[in-house]
């Protein structure tokens, strides 16, 4: 470190401070008006925030070079090779631009209105905010030959921006302790979150190269070794799509591929495969829109105008004697759509629905172009996709009548409910729960030990089928998901609204008679059980995505020992729990303890079953939520989809963890 300090701004306490102070303070008052919340997403909220300055500097054109890195104690650092956050004095403010955009809400961006901000990921509210929710932050920027530096403790400055040294390099370095204050549910960072979302953003800018390191202890949440991970795309979405794709069967050579400005940037590629859902993934600026909008719009048309006009043209469609529909020409496609917007209005219930109508159209344009083209240059590849498209028109008729035969079932009165179901005497949605057994014999278990005024108790024969592999029409008739279906009183279709803006589709779910908000899925905790539960996850997650993102579905928790030493009982959830209850119940005699290891639900009686996994007081639920939905997908397809490398690799990578985090 260099022994020149110069000072580059009066340390006066001036009018600015006092506002500054005040930002910072509404900032920890309310930390989840600016960040979501204080549990888990929020503290990784603020990784987001810091990698998206360094994005927006990239789209710039002026940074190619992101290094995240996890630090012992759960401390984060981003250093970028951009320009540097500016460094002199602010007229307005009479402080460096750097104190600035660290210290004053809002003013973390660039000051210009011309570039695409990412708009800083939830809320776009800035590192200022990261500063206000950390104990201590350390910003060093490297820009006109020298070195700068700044620290920050929960967002007031320890001293004036000072010089620290010369270099010939460029960038910015944020490195922030997060405030167990402020963090009261968990300080530990998750690394495959964070690898999930740099993954994400690397496919969606490509060129910036994403290092991800993790140089935590096990203690802090670590691996015994430093963990890295590289994230590079040169292809952009055109890799994406073939990533999410690699445990399904794709029916063409290369993804169709383009990446222009139509008064907006578009980047657009799909493909198809020859499973039988659509698997479309849309982005604003880098956020993900799962609602949808005018950008998807756009898309839909125009694969459904220029194919619609090839199929026509090619005579297939007057030969196959069916009509077709637009879901027809979306069966098996896999698409990512990109678009970045100045200013995006984001419209729906969560947010997450583009509103600009002029994106339609661009996108539209866009997307028309090079498919018209593609079918041109590509016979072989036309061909099989119409052929697909016949095929799926076929398939979704098929698939009508069965819905409708779900359909005749639950509306024919009370008596339409499952045989196999104990429902509970309550009705109210909000306080009901439905248990999904695995196997008849704990479902007996646990209609026995239930609170039968609130607890429904629906078992579930062996595996259920893998939605992954079959039709539509095939998952409506098995037995076991009609049961769920029926017992749960949702339906399949939804009438036009057009003044909440809601098209009639009629495959489209409808939980206005959902009878459960709390479903529940209790497997064993082995291999057949951990299997079971991703069958109805995978479910879930493909035909009742509402429901999921609804946070509707949990996971039961059943114990894994009971450790015993005379009428002393102890369950225990973790190896950790076990040895503890060991040495506490054994009092330096640890062979009269004994342990007993639970495999399945049968080897517990209806009052333990209760008591340990039921009683809304004791037990533990996991709730299952979905952070990248692109990411969910691949995850699904490959543990549920044809190809057998990818699943064992995954399986391979991740065993110790044993556990399915979607
Ligand atoms: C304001 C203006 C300029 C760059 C930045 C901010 C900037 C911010 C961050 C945050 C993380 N990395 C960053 N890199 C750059 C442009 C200044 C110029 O014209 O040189």
């Amino acid at each position: 470190m260099s022994e020149t300090k110069e000072t580059l701004a009066p340390a006066e306490y001036s009018a600015d401070s006092i506002q500054v102070l005040e930002g910072l303070e509404a900032v920890r008052k309310r930390p989840s008006m600016y960040i979501g919340d204080t549990g888990v997403k929020g503290l990784h909220h603020l990784v987001w925030e810091v990698v998206d300055n360094s994005i927006d500097e990239a789209l710039a054109g002026q940074c190619d070079h992101i290094e995240v890195t996890i630090h012992p104690g759960n401390a984060i650092s981003v250093q970028d090779n951009g320009r540097g956050i500016p460094v002199g004095i602010n007229q307005k403010f009479g402080k460096s631009a750097l104190e600035i955009a660290l210290t004053v809400l809002h003013a973390g961006g660039k000051f210009d209105k011309n570039s695409y901000k990412t708009s800083g990921g939830l809320h776009g509210v800035g590192v200022s905010c990261v500063n206000a929710l950390s104990t201590h932050t350390h910003v060093t920027v490297k820009r006109d030959g020298h070195i700068y530096e700044q620290e920050y403790n929960i967002g007031v400055p320890e001293y004036d921006v000072r010089q620290i040294g010369d270099t010939t390099e460029r960038g910015t370095t944020v490195w922030f302790q997060p405030d167990p204050s402020i963090f009261d549910e968990t300080l530990v960072y998750s690394y495959e979150r964070i690898a999930t979302r740099l993954r994400e953003l690397a496919y969606l800018n490509r060129g910036i190269r994403i290092i991800l390191t993790d140089l935590r202890p096990v203690e802090d949440g670590g691996e015994a070794e430093p963990v890295r991970n590289e994230y590079y795309s040169e292809g952009g979405l055109a890799e994406y799509v073939q990533y999410l794709d690699n445990s399904r069967t794709v029916l063409m050579a290369t993804p169709v591929y383009v990446s222009t400005e139509r008064g907006i940037p578009v980047e657009v590629a799909f493909q198809y495969n020859d499973s039988y859902q659509e698997h479309i993934f849309s982005y604003v600026n880098n956020i993900n829109t799962h609602e949808g909008g005018t950008h998807v719009a756009g898309f839909r048309s125009a694969i459904t105008r220029v194919l619609k006009a090839y199929a026509e043209k090619s005579g297939e469609v007057a030969k196959a004697k069916v009509e077709i529909q637009g879901d027809d020409f979306r069966e098996g496609l896999t698409a990512i759509i990109s678009v970045k917007v100045a200013e995006p209005k984001f419209e729906g219930q969560t947010k997450g629905k583009l509103g600009n109508s002029e994106v339609n159209g661009a996108v539209n344009q866009v997307v028309g172009e090079i498919l018209n083209q593609y079918l041109e240059e590509n016979p072989k590849e036309a061909r099989i996709i119409i052929d697909k498209v016949i095929l799926a028109a076929k398939a979704r008729i098929a698939a009508r009548k069965a819905r409708e035969m779900v359909q005749r079932k639950t509306v024919l009165g009370s008596n339409s409910l499952p045989g196999k179901l104990a429902d509970c005497s309550e009705s109210d949605p909000e306080i009901c729960e439905l248990y999904l057994v695995e196997g008849d014999s704990a479902g007996g278990t646990a209609k026995q030990g239930r609170n039968r005024a609130f607890q429904a108790i629906l078992p579930l024969r062996g595996k259920i089928l893998n939605v992954e592999k079959a039709q539509e029409h095939r998952i409506l008739e098995n037995e076991e998901i009609r049961n769920m279906i029926t017992a749960l009183g949702v339906t399949f279709g939804v009438n036009a609204d057009p003044e909440r803006g809601i098209e009639a589709d009629d495959k489209a779910l409808n939980t206005a008679k959902l009878r459960y908000h709390k479903i529940i899925i209790m497997t064993d905790a082995d291999i057949d059980g951990s299997h079971i539960r991703t069958l109805i996850l995978t479910f879930f997650f493909r035909y009742m995505r509402e429901l999921v993102d609804n946070g509707y579905i949990y996971i039961a928790l059943p114990p894994l020992y009971l450790v015993k030493r005379g009428k002393e009982e102890r369950y225990c959830w973790t190896e950790a729990e076990r040895q503890q209850a060991q040495e506490d119940l054994g009092r330096g005699k640890p062979e009269t303890v004994n342990v007993q290891r639970y495999k399945g639900l049968g080897e517990m009686n209806a009052e333990q079953l209760w008591s340990t996994t039921m009683q809304p007081a004791t037990r533990s639920l996991k709730q299952v939520t979905v952070d990248s939905a692109a990411e969910a997908d691949h995850l699904f397809s490959m543990l549920m989809g044809d190809e057998v490398a990818p699943r064992r690799d995954f399986i391979e990578k991740n065993a110790k963890y044993a556990k399915l985090d979607v």
